[in-house]
């Protein structure tokens, strides 16, 4: 059978939490990257005209957030019973907490405010719940799907312009998270390789 392939754009936005899905389990996959806007022969493929988008085998599947979890769980990174899985996908769809805040932003004290005030709430609550379960995991005590959307979205503004780390950097406990994460053998060798993009 064919490696898998995920359309997307050039771009780490909506499809890098799938790649470092793929990359940590050490999963050959096609890394599609469409440039815009979206080709004709990609979005004729997809149920809902939109990027990021799987082909593996059999199945093919949209929405970045079930595609995520559709790679979790075939790469055993989705928690081992009902509730861990369902606390997985909760910390899953956090970083959607904050993007959709943030690129709503469109003036410079729209972007102050998402700095200073709208994100540092959301991760002062990341920050509690990971210190209380001891820095490594944020469900269970092996390396799941959470950590490495939450991984992925303080990564994002380490990337960002206009100094967005810097809504990060009050909250020791995830910054030290984000380096141990990165230090990861498999993602410290893509991240190191990865190409620079705007989003
Ligand atoms: N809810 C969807 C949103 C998908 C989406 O908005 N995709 C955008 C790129 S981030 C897209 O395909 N835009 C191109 C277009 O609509 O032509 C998801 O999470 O995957």
């Amino acid at each position: 059978m064919s490696n898998p392939t995920l359309y997307y754009f050039d771009a780490r936005a909506r499809a890098e939490t799938s790649r470092l899905l793929f990359v940590y389990a050490g999963a050959k996959f096609n890394d599609n990257r469409s440039g815009f806007p979206l080709a004709e022969d990609v979005r004729s493929k997809t149920p809902f005209g939109q990027v990021p988008f799987l082909e593996d085998g059999d199945t093919q599947l949209a929405q970045s957030i079930a595609i995520e979890s559709y790679l979790a769980e075939k790469f055993k990174l989705n928690g081992t019973t009902l509730t861990e899985r369902a606390q997985v996908l909760q910390f899953a769809l956090v970083p959607g907490d904050f993007y959709a805040p943030y690129f709503a932003a469109k003036d410079d004290a729209a972007n102050l405010k998402f700095k200073e005030e709208t994100a540092p709430k959301l991760f002062k609550k990341l920050e509690d719940i990971l210190f209380k379960k001891g820095g490594q995991h944020f469900v269970g005590n092996t390396l799941t799907w959470a950590d490495i959307s939450i991984f992925n979205l303080i990564d994002f503004f380490h990337q960002q312009h206009s100094n967005l780390v810097e809504a990060v950097q009050p909250f020791p406990t995830l910054l030290a998270f984000h380096k141990q994460v990165a230090a990861i053998p498999q993602f410290a060798e893509y991240l190191k390789n990865r190409p620079t993009t705007r989003l």
